[in-house]
């Protein structure tokens, strides 16, 4: 049982079929080294100021810092990456339109146990979504190296399809090891967890991840990022935080505006209407 690594020149159609067999697979060196050092010094007074958390799942050594849209002019470009929403779209295929669920670098520090092992999916209140149905596409930019030693993200590959079960364990699991740049690709069912860090420096990785528009996001995107900062992003990333209509009609403003009208303040009634997906979703 291993995770699959691949090329940052593969086909979005070759890493989603991988994907979608594994429920994860890494992307080597994704990203520039330099592009990753941006983000880092770009969020080094908010990673400060983040207090540890405040239960085990969420780490009492490790920090949880988020709003990266607004506080990092650099992670932008690792949110709007086209081969991760090429691949994030056709995983979510039966979803008109896809956004933002949350962005959060996770830095786990010295000492930290293992997470326990999960779905992110579970964040919907636990609904038993069909199997082939995928409410959300998850990546973990590693920040750092990450090691099994230092906390690695350990994931059971091939467990998409597995019973609900709270109860598995950390030995089951294999570390995604990979180089700072790299990108863990990971499906909203595929078993998984923060490492235990074992080394002596923190394990940062971003993680970036997608929901279907039909679903609420898990880190508020209007509230996360101010009105003053969303003014100035362009129309792409503001439609995948989510000013945009998801599905038929979810999500106007006031007299059916669209988002977009409503955050510029300009007039103008949109029309609902999404055309059904020729899959029947
Ligand atoms: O930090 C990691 O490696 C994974 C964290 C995770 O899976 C989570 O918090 O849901
Ligand atoms: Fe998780």
């Amino acid at each position: 049982m291993t995770i699959t690594h691949v090329q940052p020149d593969t086909s979005a159609e070759a890493i989603h079929e991988i994907l979608a067999g594994d429920g994860a697979l890494v992307i080597d060196d994704l990203a520039s080294v330099e592009s990753i050092d941006a983000i880092t010094a770009e969020m080094e007074t908010f990673v400060e100021a983040t207090p540890h958390g405040s239960d085990d799942f969420s780490g009492r050594t490790t920090k949880r810092t988020g709003a990266l849209i607004a506080r990092s002019p650099s992670s932008r470009d690792l949110v709007t990456h086209p081969l991760i929403l090429d691949v994030a779209g056709r995983l979510m295929h039966q979803a008109s339109t896809f956004q933002v669920h949350l962005t959060q670098l996770i830095s786990i520090g010295p000492d930290s146990p293992s997470q326990s092992i999960h779905r992110d999916e579970w964040a919907f209140d636990f609904f038993a979504f069909p199997s082939d149905v995928h409410p959300q596409c998850n990546t973990i930019w590693a920040m750092t190296d990450f090691t099994e030693e230092n906390g690695a993200t350990r994931l059971i590959p091939g467990s998409q399809d597995w019973e609900v079960d709270l109860g598995h364990s950390v030995e089951e699991s294999v570390p995604a090891e990979m180089t700072k740049g790299s990108c863990l690709l990971y499906t909203g069912k595929v078993y998984h967890g923060g490492g235990a860090n074992r080394s002596d420096r923190v394990r940062t990785g971003l993680n970036l991840t997608y929901c279907v528009a039909w679903l609420r996001q898990e880190e508020n995107q209007y509230l996360s990022c101010p009105r003053e900062v969303a003014l100035t992003l362009d129309d792409d990333l503001l439609k995948l935080m989510g000013y945009r209509i998801g599905a038929y009609a979810l999500g106007y403003a006031d007299d059916v505006r669209d988002p977009l009208d409503a955050l510029r303040g300009t007039s103008g009634q949109m029309g609902f209407g999404v055309t059904p997906k020729s899959d029947g979703a």
